[in-house]
């Protein structure tokens, strides 16, 4: 079809008589005619427009009608050309002739002499299935993009539903769904896993005395730190409140206490800045590792809350383990740093206090301290 809106048609015939008898009836019937005495100009032109009806002779030196149309079909097969209509028009009229030339790819085939009101329907044919070609195309393609936009918007929205929306790290549904596949192949495969909960030490305290947005702000700082600390970020998840998990998978207890001291140092030496306030705060660890008689992912849950309710108990700012006896000991790999006065919410009122950046602290503690061993066989 031409901007004017009028259908194109490429006559092609070596008889110059009979080209302009052709056009002078098609554009009489209001069809805009190009007409060509061989089959290749008519090839390249068609080539160029992408799409038309070609009413074209058998019989013609140089390229003929045959030669033109397997070539037109060839063209469409590369998807270089979108569709043509082919009609041949010739003075072939056997049936062998009208099979070759269906089978060469011809939409249509006419004798002549041929009739000019039949010719003018078939053309007519010809136009319809081009524009219903047109609008399939088109309908296609708005369908593809469609099918993109609600792929992208399908991971947005999962994203969203697996996203803590204040600290970014992935939040309790996430949670679960990791812990769920950690667990089986651990049980499966006999790999350690083991778990951190870690809760941040007087943490009302802060809100308390600075705000709740200042709260946010350490809140989001903690979350900072425990996501550039750990092996795998997409391990650390936000439990609630103002708790994480950290899951470590492939990892023994003492792989996770490493792990759990080196985000509990790097909590306790950073400071957040809210509206030129440095507030600080420490955590509190608890570290359970799977053992064959624990009955499910849960219970892995429970036994490092436990252990986490154990550095709590006995002064916050440390990290104990769950052993396999079910006593809960503090870690073993160095003493807290925190002392009395540091332990639980510390607000640092002074300038002087330097305030690292938290991903930096953490990932270059996190360099120098191994974390977890994983096997590669656990996760995405
Ligand atoms: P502990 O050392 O025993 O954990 O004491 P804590 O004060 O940290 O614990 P507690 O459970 O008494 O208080 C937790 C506080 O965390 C209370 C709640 O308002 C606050 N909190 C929970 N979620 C958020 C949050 O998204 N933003 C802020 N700013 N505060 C929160
Ligand atoms: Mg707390
Ligand atoms: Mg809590």
């Amino acid at each position: 079809m031409r901007e004017t809106g009028k259908q194109r048609i490429i006559v092609v015939d070596d008889d110059r008589a009979m080209r302009e008898l052709l056009r002078r009836q098609l554009v009489q019937a209001g069809y805009d005619v190009v007409a060509y005495d061989d089959g290749r100009a008519a090839l390249q032109l068609i080539a160029g427009l992408g799409s038309g009806i070609i009413l074209a002779d058998w019989s013609m030196p140089g390229m003929d009608g045959l030669e033109l149309c397997r070539a037109v079909r060839e063209l469409e097969a590369l998807q270089t050309l979108r569709s043509v209509y082919f009609i041949l028009l010739t003075a072939h009229g056997s049936k062998d002739h009208v099979i070759e030339g269906l089978g060469a790819g011809a939409n249509d085939y006419l004798t002549k002499p041929y009739h000019s009101g039949e010719l003018l329907a078939r053309i007519h044919v010809g136009a319809r299935f081009l524009r219903l070609q047109d609008e399939l195309l088109q309908r296609t393609l708005e369908y593809h993009k469609a099918n993109a936009q609600l792929a992208v918007l399908t991971q947005k929205l999962e994203k969203l539903a697996n996203t803590d929306a204040l600290t970014g790290l992935a939040n309790r549904r996430r949670l679960f769904a990791r812990l769920g596949e950690t667990w089986e192949l651990s049980t499966r495969r006999n790999y350690p896993l083991s778990c951190i909960m870690l809760d941040l030490d007087r943490f009302k305290g802060i809100n308390d005395t600075h705000g709740h947005d200042a709260g946010d702000r350490v809140l989001c700082d903690a979350a900072e730190i425990v996501r550039s600390a750990a092996a795998r970020p997409e391990l650390c998840a936000r439990f609630g409140g103002e708790e994480f998990v950290v899951l470590c998978p492939g990892a023994p207890a003492g792989e996770a206490v490493v792990l759990a001291e080196t985000i509990r140092q790097a909590v306790a030496a950073h400071v957040a800045v809210y509206n030129g306030t440095q507030v600080g705060v420490t955590i509190s660890c608890g570290v359970a590792e799977r053992t064959a008689g624990m009955a499910d992912a849960d219970a892995l849950l429970r036994q490092a809350d436990t252990a986490l309710y154990a550095a709590k108990e006995r002064g916050r700012n440390r990290t104990y383990v769950l052993g396999c006896d079910g006593a809960t000991r503090a870690a073993e790999c160095g003493e807290p740093v925190g002392n009395a006065a540091q332990d639980g919410a510390v607000a640092h009122g002074t300038a002087t206090h330097q305030a690292a950046s938290c991903s930096t602290r953490a990932a270059s503690s996190a360099s120098t301290t191994p974390t977890t061993a994983t096997p590669g066989t656990f996760g995405d």
